[in-house]
C-alpha cells in the first residue's frame, strides 16, 4: 500500500504535467539485486532470476490495477544483463580512473553460518539469519573512493532544491568539519575550535593511537604550560587525528573527563582576557584542516545475486609488481585520480596494491552471472561463485597465463546509482545512454523518495554522477534538480503495516472492491505527501460517496446548461487555482477537498456550461481517470478539449467582490460574488442568497424583519424587531 500510494501521488502530478502541454518522462524499473530474492532462493531452492521475473510481473499487474501511467517502453532492470553491462562498465572507468582499490577491511561475520555479512545483514551486532552475535574479520575487497568527492558533495547541495531535512541527512553523512591541527610537543591534536586553545588542560588519545601511554605530559603552545596526557575510549580512533585538547571549559565530553579527573578548568571565552582569542592564528602553528565523517565505499559483496565484478587477478602479474596503468593501455591512460595513494586513505597498515589486478575489456562485457545450484556463500568467507570453477578460470589480459576473476559482486547500491541516465535512452546497445537524450532530459525535474533513500542512494548516485560528469559521460555536475520524500502509510489502528501483524491491506484487494478511482483519490486525500498516516475505511467510504454525487450531477438533466452562473464560474476560477497550486506543491489533499466543495456548491444551486463541466472533468481525471472518461460521455462531443484548465484572472476576481450581511447593524457573515454580477443582482437576489446561509437564517429564526437595506455590491442589512 505504501507504493500504491507514492506512485499513485507521482502519477497525478505526472498526468497533470501532460495535461500542461509538457513532455514527461515518468519512468517505472526493477532494482532487483540484493539479499531478499538470495535469501529467497536459498530458503526455497527456486533460482533467483525466476523469483524476480514473478515478483516484476506481480508488482505491474498491481501498477497497471492502479492505473499508473509509467511509461513502460523504458522500463529497465538492474538485473537484466543488457543494464548491469553498463553498470559493469562504469565500474570499469573508476578503476582506470584510480576511484576503485583494493583493500584489506573489516567485515561482519557470523561464526555459525560461516559466512561474510553485509552491514545490511547485521541486525542489533547479530546475524540476521541465525542470531548469533557477529564478529569482525579483515577481508580484501573492492572499495570506491567516494571520500575524493566529499567536499563536492556536500558544496554542490548548494545546487539543488531538496527539501531541508534530506539536505540535513545528506551533510550530516559526510559530516565535514574544517578546523586545524595544532602539535602538543608531538602530538597533533584535530580540533574545530581551536581559539580555545588557552582552556585546553589536558590532551587525551584514543587506545589505539601509536603514542598511546609512551608520553605523560606535553606542553600548551599558546602559554608553555605542562599539561598531563590520557588515553581513553572517548576519544575516536577513526576521527581527525586521534587526538584532542580537553577543554572542559567549552566541550561537555571533556568537561565530564575532567571532573571525573579532578583536572583544571578554564573558561577562555566569558574572561576579561577573552578579547585577544582571535589572536590565536598569531600566536601558534597549526595547520587548517578538512575531515569528513564519510569514508570509502566497500564495493564487494560475497553474494551470488548482484553484478559480477568484471575484474581479472593474476598472480604472476601480481609477483612481478605491475599495475594495470604499466601495461599498453594503461599507459596511455590519464586517470583522474592516483590509483595508489587513495586521498583520505588511512588504513596505512594495508596499503593499497593493485598489481596484477586487471579489468576485462570492455568489448567483452556484460559478464554475466552463471547458472549455480547452491547459493549459500561458503564457509570460507568467499562468494558462491568462487566454487564455480571454469566461471572463474581466465586468461590473464596482460601476460596471458592462466589468471582467475573476481568472484565478489557488486552491492545492490550500483544498479540503483544509474538508472535514471539510463531511463533517458533505455534501450540503447553501445553507450549507456546517448548523450542527445542525456542533454534532453536531465537533471531529474523530481525525484519522489522514501526515507531510506535519503542518505545512502542518494548519496551514492550523486557521487556515480559527478564522476561521468567528470569523464564527460552524463550532463551537468548533479543527477537530481529537487527532490521530496515521502511518510508512510500506517495500519487502521496507527501501527505499522506487517505480515506477522496481519493488518497489510493489499492494493489489489482494496481495487476489486472500490473501483482504482476511488483508491487513488482516496490516497490522494489521505494527507500531505510528507506525512505519516493511518489508513481509515470511513475515509474510502467517503470518497466512495464524493464519486456517487460527481455521477449524480453530470447524470441529471438541470446541472449542465447553456451557460455558468456566475457565482459558479468564480468558484470554478478559485478551484482551477486551488488544485493546480495544490498538485504542483505536492499538496494533493487540498486538491481533492477543492474539488469536493465545488461539488457541493454545484449540487447546491445552478449550472456549468459543458465546457466548464469538461473543464471540472480534467481536473477530476488526473485523480479518476476511467470515471472522468465515463462521464465525459455525458457532454457534448464538441466539449472534448484536453487540456489543463486555467483560470483566467477576470474570472478570479469576479470572484472577490463580497457583500456583507449584518443583522440590525452587526455582521454576520458575507456573501462571495463576482463583483460585475453583484452590481446587477437586484436586492431580492441577494436577500434570497443572504438567507440560505446558515448563520443569518439562524440569527433571523422567529425574528420580524422591519426593513431591509442594501448598498449594491457592498452591504445588505436587516432591521428586525
Ligand atoms: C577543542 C574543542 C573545544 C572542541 C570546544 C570542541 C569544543 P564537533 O564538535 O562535533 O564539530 N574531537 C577531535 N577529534 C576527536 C576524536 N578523535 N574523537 C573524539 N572527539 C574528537 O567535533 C569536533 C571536536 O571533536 C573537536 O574540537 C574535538 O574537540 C573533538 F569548546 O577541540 B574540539
Ligand atoms: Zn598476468
Amino acid at each position: 500500500m505504501g507504493h500504491a500510494w507514492t506512485f499513485t501521488f507521482a502519477d497525478v502530478y505526472a498526468r497533470k504535467m501532460r495535461l500542461m502541454g509538457k513532455e514527461v518522462l515518468f519512468p517505472m524499473g526493477w532494482d532487483a539485486f540484493g539479499l531478499p530474492a538470495e535469501n529467497y532462493a536459498i530458503k526455497t531452492g527456486i533460482k533467483p532470476q525466476i523469483i524476480t521475473k514473478k515478483n516484476i510481473d506481480t508488482f505491474k499487474n498491481q501498477m497497471k490495477n492502479l492505473e499508473l501511467s509509467f511509461d513502460w517502453d523504458r522500463e529497465v532492470n538492474t538485473t537484466d544483463p543488457s543494464y548491469y553491462r553498463w553498470t559493469q562498465w562504469i565500474f570499469l572507468q573508476m578503476f582506470k580512473h584510480g576511484l576503485a582499490y583494493k583493500s584489506a577491511t573489516p567485515v561482519g561475520w557470523c561464526p555459525s553460518c560461516k559466512i561474510v555479512l553485509a552491514n545490511e545483514e547485521i541486525v542489533n551486532d547479530k546475524c540476521e539469519r541465525c542470531g548469533t552475535p557477529a564478529e569482525e574479520r579483515i577481508q580484501k575487497q573492492w572499495v570506491l573512493r567516494i571520500t575524493s568527492y566529499a567536499d563536492r558533495l556536500d558544496k554542490e547541495l548548494d545546487t539543488v532544491d531538496y527539501s531541508d531535512h534530506i539536505k540535513t541527512a545528506q551533510r550530516n553523512w559526510i559530516g565535514r568539519k574544517e578546523g586545524a591541527i595544532i602539535d602538543f610537543s608531538g602530538i597533533k591534536i584535530f580540533t574545530t575550535r581551536p581559539e580555545t586553545i588557552s582552556g585546553a588542560t589536558f590532551v587525551a588519545l584514543s587506545p589505539n593511537h601509536p603514542l598511546a601511554g609512551k608520553i605523560k605530559t606535553v606542553i600548551n603552545p599558546i602559554n608553555q604550560k605542562e599539561i598531563p596526557v590520557f588515553v581513553d575510549e572517548y576519544v575516536l580512533d577513526s576521527v581527525g587525528t586521534g587526538a584532542i585538547m580537553g577543554v572542559p571549559a567549552h566541550d561537555e565530553r571533556d568537561m565530564a573527563f575532567a571532573k571525573k579527573h579532578n583536572l583544571p578548568v578554564i573558561d577562555v571565552l566569558n574572561s576579561p582576557n577573552s578579547s585577544n582569542l582571535s589572536n590565536w592564528p598569531n600566536l601558534i602553528a597549526y595547520t587548517p584542516k578538512t575531515i569528513y565523517h564519510l569514508r570509502d565505499w566497500i564495493f564487494s559483496r560475497q553474494h551470488y545475486w548482484g553484478e559480477p565484478t568484471p575484474m581479472i587477478f593474476c598472480e604472476q602479474c601480481h609477483s612481478k609488481g605491475i599495475t594495470w596503468w604499466q601495461t599498453e593501455e594503461g599507459k596511455n591512460f590519464k586517470p583522474l585520480f592516483n590509483p595508489q595513494e587513495p586521498e583520505h586513505f588511512d588504513n596505512k597498515e594495508n596499503p593499497v596494491d593493485l598489481a596484477g589486478w586487471f579489468p576485462m575489456k570492455e568489448e567483452d562485457l556484460p559478464l554475466t552471472l552463471p547458472d549455480v545450484e547452491k547459493y549459500q556463500p561458503s564457509d570460507d568467507g568467499t562468494s558462491p561463485l568462487a566454487a564455480i570453477k571454469n566461471w572463474i578460470r581466465r586468461a590473464c589480459p596482460v601476460c596471458g597465463e592462466a589468471a582467475i576473476g573476481e568472484t565478489d559482486v557488486m552491492p545492490n547500491w550500483a544498479g540503483s546509482s544509474w538508472y535514471y541516465i539510463r531511463y533517458c535512452d533505455p534501450k540503447n546497445e553501445t553507450h549507456l545512454s546517448d548523450e542527445s537524450h542525456m542533454a534532453h532530459w536531465l537533471p531529474v525535474d523530481l525525484y519522489l523518495g522514501g526515507a531510506e533513500h535519503m542518505v545512502l542512494h542518494l548519496l551514492y548516485s550523486r557521487f556515480w554522477h559527478k564522476f561521468l560528469n567528470d569523464i564527460k559521460v552524463a550532463p551537468g555536475i548533479e543527477p537530481y534538480r529537487s527532490r521530496r520524500h515521502h511518510g508512510m502509510i500506517l495500519a487502521e489502528n496507527g501501527s505499522k503495516m506487517s505480515k506477522s501483524k496481519g493488518n497489510v491491506i493489499n492494493p489489489n484487494d482494496i481495487v476489486l472492491k472500490y473501483g482504482a478511482d476511488v483508491v487513488r483519490t482516496y490516497l490522494c486525500f489521505i494527507g500531505p505527501f510528507d506525512q505519516t498516516m493511518p489508513w481509515n475505511t470511513k475515509g474510502i467510504e467517503g470518497v466512495r460517496r464524493f464519486y456517487k454525487k460527481v455521477e449524480a450531477i453530470y447524470q441529471s438533466k438541470n446541472k449542465i446548461a447553456k451557460d455558468t452562473t456566475p457565482h459558479l464560474k468564480a468558484k470554478l476560477a478559485q478551484t482551477i487555482k486551488r488544485v493546480g497550486e495544490s498538485v504542483d506543491n505536492l499538496k494533493h489533499n487540498t486538491a481533492v477537498a477543492a474539488l469536493m466543495e465545488f461539488t457541493n456548491e454545484w449540487e447546491k444551486s445552478g449550472t456549468l456550461s459543458s465546457d466548464d463541466a469538461q473543464k471540472f472533468l480534467t481536473m477530476l481525471s488526473i485523480f479518476a481517470p476511467s470515471a472522468a472518461e465515463a462521464l465525459l460521455k455525458a457532454l457534448p462531443a464538441e466539449a472534448l478539449a484536453k487540456a489543463w484548465p486555467t483560470a483566467t484572472e477576470s474570472d478570479l476576481q469576479v470572484a472577490t467582490a463580497t457583500i456583507v450581511i449584518s443583522i440590525n447593524g452587526k455582521p454576520r457573515s458575507t456573501l462571495e460574488i463576482s463583483s460585475q454580477k453583484a452590481n446587477l443582482l437586484d436586492k431580492d437576489e441577494v436577500v434570497n442568497m443572504a438567507k440560505k446561509d446558515e448563520r443569518v437564517s439562524h440569527h433571523l429564526a422567529g425574528e420580524h424583519i422591519k426593513n431591509i437595506i442594501y448598498v449594491p455590491g457592498k452591504i445588505l442589512n436587516f432591521v428586525t424587531g
